[in-house]
């Protein structure tokens, strides 16, 4: 069986016009690509340059990262306008809190309104976002007011989700916008339109559907998959069917059939960000992150691999045809040649989630030798910003001042977002621990989402224990008397927008200035590897961020293009692009950055660095 590792092997050495990103191919009188060293070709065949190239590739990832985010964003709008139509359909509202705060922002009046219809009207305001050509997006009113200001200023404040990103392909087609600070402006404003639009009405209207997370324990890595039980792995982003499966799951008559082909039971698992979604909600194990969605099949213990959309390997029928797996699609979006197909709409979702369920349970006897590695680790997670809210302040008082208090007291420094995929071009999950155990031994606090979360949860540092092992004095101090581990998770890729709302909260709370550009904060994707990281990146940037990429971005093609975004977008934009694949000196990146925005607050005593070494990492039990 070939995994990614092999064919990432297979794919070297990599196209070096691919790497830099000064390969064209928006037209037919392409493809055209620029050589670097300026011995060839030093425009395309249409005359674009060097930097426009970079610049069009850039933000069409823009593009593609926003638009799978928002279409998520789209379908959990269209899931909660049926649970409030329809009652027997399997959904309804799980939190009210939720749905009245969200109903305010998107200016519903409750009125005389049955649950039911302020979460009808609450689903189609949030539909008509998508499709609005004029205004501003509502969730907008969530940012500080200066970083509002700022945005309208540069006429950026997204319209309507799906106008931006259309927009961005326009701009992007041959022969339209042909200025590469004009087409990142406008990247900004597609990316906010991901960000403060589509992500953050998918989290939100999940929160109201499924519950808004709190902490939770868990357990992570492939030692979660059972023997004896029917391993159900689900695998994706939309938490909509899997909500399901996890009730077809825990049907006594779904049990009593399992108990008949031999199981003790279901076990349900996930992978990647539907993994998180999961266990943040109901507590129920990850088996791994994006790349171990091979390695889970190949334990064969896997009876049904059940994926919906993003981040699912084309590989994967050709792994499941090594063992006895049953690779089930559930996406019209998302279908792959050799899967079993489930059409699934949230209207038939639970009626197909048992029948999948089914098919699992009688797949078990079918399965040959198993090989389930023994390695699983406790982890906490479900830290969304109303956890960390009531955390820090307790129900009568919950509050981010106490957060802001211990930076300004310096036993946290600042708290740094520590996102994204896993990338097969560097040693799997390494970039990840080693950047986050530098960060949180220099009293960095870390906040997690997406396969980054899973990555460090294996490391062991998403138990409080982990504080006093390897976190800086001052923020072990602070997470003991909180009782919570030194690195948050916050769940899935689309809830990066708790991280924004979360920023927005410090600034609310006062004394680390007026704009989440002045807060002593940084983001990272140490492993990248899809265009919602691009989207997610450059959304964070845009919102006043200094936000670091690993693993190389491809914009070297063009000193102009990498200088505007690594240097000149700060004036424009408060935040700014770094790229460093080594995680030690990413980490130094960052804390330079916080003790730089420390220093411009008046709260900067320096402090040594602690360097993240061996003996810590040694003291993890991993
Ligand atoms: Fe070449 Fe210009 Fe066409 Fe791109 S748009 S492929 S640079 S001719
Ligand atoms: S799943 S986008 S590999 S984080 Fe959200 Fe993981 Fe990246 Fe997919």
């Amino acid at each position: 069986m070939e995994t990614v590792w092999d064919r990432s092997e297979q794919q070297e050495p990599r196209c070096g016009f691919g790497e830099m990103g000064i390969c064209c191919r928006m037209c037919h009188m392409g493809p055209c690509r620029i050589d670097p060293f300026g011995q060839g070709a030093k425009l395309g065949v249409c005359g674009a340059n060097a930097e426009l190239i970079v610049a069009r590739n850039f933000c069409r990832m823009v593009a593609g990262g926003a638009a799978a985010h928002s279409d998520h964003g789209r379908s959990v709008a269209r899931t909660l306008l049926l649970a409030a139509k329809n009652p027997e359909s399997g959904y309804a509202v799980k939190d009210g809190n939720k749905l009245a705060k969200v109903a305010g922002i998107l200016g519903i009046d409750p009125g005389n309104k049955t649950k039911e219809e302020i979460a009808a009207a609450v689903a189609e305001k949030a539909l008509s976002e998508f499709g609005r050509q004029e205004g501003e997006l509502s969730f907008i009113k969530q940012a500080p007011e200066a970083r509002q200001a700022l945005w309208r200023g540069l006429n950026i404040v997204p319209r309507g989700i799906d106008r931006e990103i259309v927009e961005m392909m326009h701009r992007t087609t041959m022969g339209v916008d042909q200025e590469h600070k004009n087409l990142m402006l406008h990247a900004s404003r597609t990316a906010l339109a991901d960000g403060w639009g589509g992500s953050m009405i998918a989290t939100e209207l999940q929160d109201v559907l499924f519950g808004t997370p709190s902490p939770v324990r868990g357990q992570v890595n492939l030692g979660v998959l059972s023997e004896t039980d029917v391993n159900v792995v689900v695998h994706g982003h939309e938490p909509v069917l899997s909500e399901m499966l996890v009730l077809a799951a825990r049907d006594p008559d779904m049990l009593k059939l399992a108990e008949s082909q031999g199981a003790s039971g279901i076990n349900l698992a996930g992978i990647c960000c539907t993994a998180n979604e999961v266990l943040l909600r109901h507590g129920l194990p990850i088996a791994g992150n994006i790349l171990q969605q091979e390695l889970a099949v190949a334990t064969g213990a896997v009876d049904a691999m059940v994926v919906d959309v993003q981040c699912i390997m084309p590989s994967l029928p050709s792994a499941s045809k090594c063992f006895h797996t049953h690779l089930i699609t559930t996406s019209p979006k998302g279908k792959i040649e050799g899967a079993r197909h489930y059409d699934i709409e949230a209207e038939n979702a639970l009626h197909s989630a048992r029948e999948i369920v089914r098919e699992a349970i009688l797949n078990f006897p079918n399965r040959g030798n198993t090989e389930i590695p023994q390695e699983k680790m406790d982890l906490v997670a479900g830290f969304s910003h109303e956890a960390i809210h009531y955390m820090l302040g307790g129900r009568f008082r919950g509050s981010y001042a106490p957060l802001n208090d211990n930076i300004i007291n310096g036993r946290i420094k600042g708290v740094a977002g520590v996102v994204g995929c896993c990338n097969p071009k560097v040693p799997y999950d390494r970039e990840h621990v080693d950047l986050v155990g530098e960060l949180i031994a220099n009293d960095i606090l870390v906040v997690q989402t997406g396969c980054s979360a899973i990555s460090c949860a294996k490391a062991g540092f998403l138990v409080p224990d982990t504080a006093h092992k390897v976190a800086g004095k001052g923020l072990t101090e602070v997470c003991e008397a909180v009782g919570m581990p030194p690195v948050l998770h916050s769940g899935s890729c689309v809830d990066n927008s708790r991280i924004l709302v979360a920023l927005s909260e410090m600034v609310k709370a006062g004394g680390l200035g007026s704009d989440i550009s002045d807060l002593p904060v940084a983001g990272a994707a140490p492993e990248w590897m899809s265009e919602k990281a691009i989207s997610i990146g450059h959304y964070f940037v845009s919102s006043g961020v200094f936000t670091v990429f690993g693993v190389g971005l491809p914009v070297s093609g063009s000193e102009t293009f990498a200088r505007h975004i690594f240097e000149e977008f700060e004036a424009i934009l408060g935040g700014k692009w770094a790229v460093e694949p080594d995680a030690g000196k990413m980490a130094g990146l960052i804390i330079d950055h916080i003790n730089g925005k420390r220093e411009k607050l008046g709260i900067g005593k320096a402090r040594e660095r602690v360097l993240f070494d061996m003996e810590m990492r040694r003291n993890l039990a991993v």
